[in-house]
């Protein structure tokens, strides 16, 4: 057998995302990964409107020069509650920091929720990952449109919730308390689902050593990670006390990468929807043993290290995209 048969083919997933500073990270390493074969991305309302994110996913993909992959708009607005932005941490912009160029990519006129059921009932079953790092409005609308995408699903691994700690209250996480009728949607389902919460991506800190590395890879898309990372540090500190900012998002990527790099345990998980104090808390239960029937897992433990050197890695092999005469007249001179 030839060696590069023996390799295990790319993990195909789709990002749900809501750029967003750590988003931007994660579509990154998805795309710079050799590992993973990004089979489309999509947007949700999170961090910023859904226009501004819609945005803001574009610049991303055009910076980091990808090509042939679609990308789609989805929910405007979470399922029940009314809109909530997170302006303090992510900007006005909901990617402020770096200048962004113009788009070289047309959004796909489809729904992002008719591409996501597209794309999975158009791929064998049990090869596609869900990845979403914005709240889940997209993804539970999917699955109520189109359920048999629950069981052709490989797994939903999800950057949000935390089962020790909250970041938008004592409890909540950002991504589950903005739409938690969603997430009690997509938690509920029996696909497996990896949660990727605040235990975890609090680990991965964007400390002086890994901005030190980055730099050093000296190319315009690691000079835009500089840039986010440089305001991302700012807002982190202002607004919730980090010395460094934790880099959500990518976490959730690299799991699907190498899943040695993110421990799991296998609890079950359920999200509260009727606490006037605990609205939007990803309630999981310790208690051993897990039920046989348990399809939820938490991330426990982050190796920082192997984590960075992949995001690094990733932005090596991107390199220097080739940018239209356009689009460097926008971006300006490195
Ligand atoms: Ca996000």
């Amino acid at each position: 057998m030839e060696p590069e048969l023996t390799k295990p083919a790319p993990r195909k997933i789709i990002l749900d995302c809501d750029p967003g500073h750590d988003d931007a990270v994660a579509l990154l390493l998805a795309h710079g990964n050799p590992n993973i074969e990004l089979l489309a991305v999509t947007t949700v309302v999170g961090n910023q409107t859904l226009e501004k994110v819609t945005k803001n996913a574009l610049s991303v993909g055009t910076i980091a020069g990808i090509t042939g992959v679609p990308f789609a708009a989805g929910c405007a607005r979470p399922l029940v509650r009314t809109i909530e932005n997170a302006p303090d941490i992510h900007g006005e912009s909901g990617m402020d920091g770096p200048a962004q160029p113009e788009s070289a990519i047309a959004l796909d006129p489809r729904h992002a929720v008719d591409l996501i059921i597209d794309t999975v009932m158009a791929h064998e079953p049990g090869t596609i990952t869900l990845v979403p790092t914005g709240g889940l409005t997209n993804i539970a609308l999917a699955a109520r449109k189109e359920p048999r995408i629950v069981e052709r699903v490989k797994e939903v691994v999800l950057m949000g919730g935390g089962y020790h700690v909250g970041n938008w209250s004592a409890v909540a996480e950002f991504n589950i308390i903005i739409d938690p009728e969603a997430a009690h949607i997509v938690f509920n389902e029996k696909w497996p689902v990896v949660m990727v919460g605040l235990d975890l991506t609090h680990q991965a800190l964007a400390t002086p050593e890994v901005v030190e590395n980055i730099a050093a890879v000296g190319t315009g898309p690691a000079k835009f990670v500089l840039e986010l990372m440089e305001f991302f540090t700012k807002t982190y500190k202002d607004a919730q006390g980090f010395d460094y900012p934790p880099v959500h998002d990518p976490c959730a990527v690299a799991y699907v990468i190498d899943p040695s790099i993110v421990s799991t345990r296998k609890v079950p998980v359920d999200i509260e929807l009727q606490g006037k104090l605990t609205l939007g808390m990803t309630v999981a239960d310790f208690r051993a043993p897990a039920p046989a029937d348990c399809h939820t897992s938490v991330a426990v433990d982050l190796d920082h290290k192997r984590f960075w050197d992949l995001v690094t890695d990733a932005l090596v092999r991107i390199g220097e995209p080739a940018l239209e005469p356009a689009l460097e007249a926008a971006a300006g001179t490195k």
